[in-house]
């Protein structure tokens, strides 16, 4: 591995190529706005380029319109290694290591073209000969930004690039809730002067919520929230006539366990509801108290320390009194 050499990677973009993006397993924003903002400058130098993903993406983000074209791993796999076996430049965008793109990886190991890895998690990977990795840079957007002004190129960032990259910025910041610095504004600064529509982007972002879905929460934080002061803890639970009454589908029900770490001083939050064979839980922590440990002991699951799910063959009623059973056990660490 060695750090970006700029200068041979200006002569490697002299000449048009058949350039192949990559990011990680479920592409979340600073994936495709890192992608899509390459996929804008290297069009603009004339090079074949293709954006290839391992699985697909949120249609949310479909405004970046350069990323309907990209080729998913999970519909298309010969399609997907095919392109990879052509390419004459790779790029790794926003992923540290091969085993973040699965099965894509042998393929990418095999061809000898040379490699670019761009990204800001921590131990970059040493299948990239070109690496530039910063893991304070909020985003691999924020790195984009630099790679190009390195290379010469701030003629070519045009409003949709900007827009791109101001897309990944602010959601992997939590919308500058976290990961910021005196660069990144810097660089937003840059952005917003190259045209990007800043208040646009969020709408697009953000504001899309259907109906529904609104119902939905409201509902839950309405009837079916429950604050157990004792142990910082809250819970929402959802029962079976729930999801026929509101015809809840998968995915309308994410990030409503969020909500509960708003109330002053929760610790743990849980949402628990009745699916067809099990009882699902998705907790989620603030602070040091770790939900994985939780799930892991007592809800055949796991996770991250601070966001968690399991489940539990019993019914809603009787999942719910286990849980608050096992909240002493955590009195130490739940006590207010
Ligand atoms: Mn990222």
């Amino acid at each position: 591995m060695s750090e970006m050499n700029y200068q041979e990677v200006t002569k490697l973009l002299e000449e048009p190529k058949n350039v192949v993006i990559t990011s990680h397993r479920n592409p979340d924003g600073d994936a495709i706005g890192s992608s899509v903002s390459l996929v804008l400058i290297l069009k603009k130098l004339k090079h074949k380029v293709t954006i290839v993903f391992p699985s697909e993406y949120p249609v949310d983000f479909e405004f970046l319109t350069p990323v309907k074209r990209a080729i998913i791993f999970d519909q298309t796999p010969e399609k997907a290694l095919q392109a990879i076996e052509k390419a004459e430049l790779f790029f790794a965008l926003d992923y540290n290591a091969l085993d973040r793109v699965d099965k894509m990886a042998e393929t990418i190991r095999q061809n000898p073209c040379p490699k670019i890895l761009i990204d800001h998690h921590l131990n970059p990977g040493d299948f990239a000969q070109f690496v530039l990795s910063d893991t304070s840079a909020s985003s691999t957007c924020e790195l984009m930004w630099i790679f190009f002004q390195q290379l010469g190129y701030d003629d070519l960032i045009d409003k949709k690039v900007a827009e791109s990259l101001y897309t990944g910025i602010n959601t992997d910041t939590g919308s500058f809730k976290y990961s910021t610095s005196p660069r990144l504004f810097q660089v937003c600064s840059k952005l917003l002067e190259k045209g990007a529509d800043d208040v646009k982007i969020q709408g697009l972002i953000y504001d899309k919520m259907e109906e529904k879905k609104l119902r939905i929460l409201g509902h839950c934080l309405a009837n079916r929230m429950e604050i157990i002061p004792e142990f910082s803890t809250a819970i929402i639970h959802l029962t079976k006539r729930d999801y026929e009454k509101f015809d809840i589908q998968r995915g309308d029900t994410e990030g409503v366990v969020n909500y509960l770490l708003r109330i002053k001083g929760i610790k743990l939050a849980a949402f628990i509801a009745r699916q067809p064979n099990i009882t699902k839980l998705s907790l989620r922590s603030k602070g040091n108290f770790s939900v994985q440990k939780m799930a892991e002991r007592y809800f055949n699951g796991g996770g991250h320390k601070n966001a968690a799910g399991g489940f539990s063959y019993k019914g809603l009623t009787l999942t719910l009194e286990r849980f608050k059973s096992i909240l002493p056990n955590y009195e130490h660490q739940l006590k207010p």
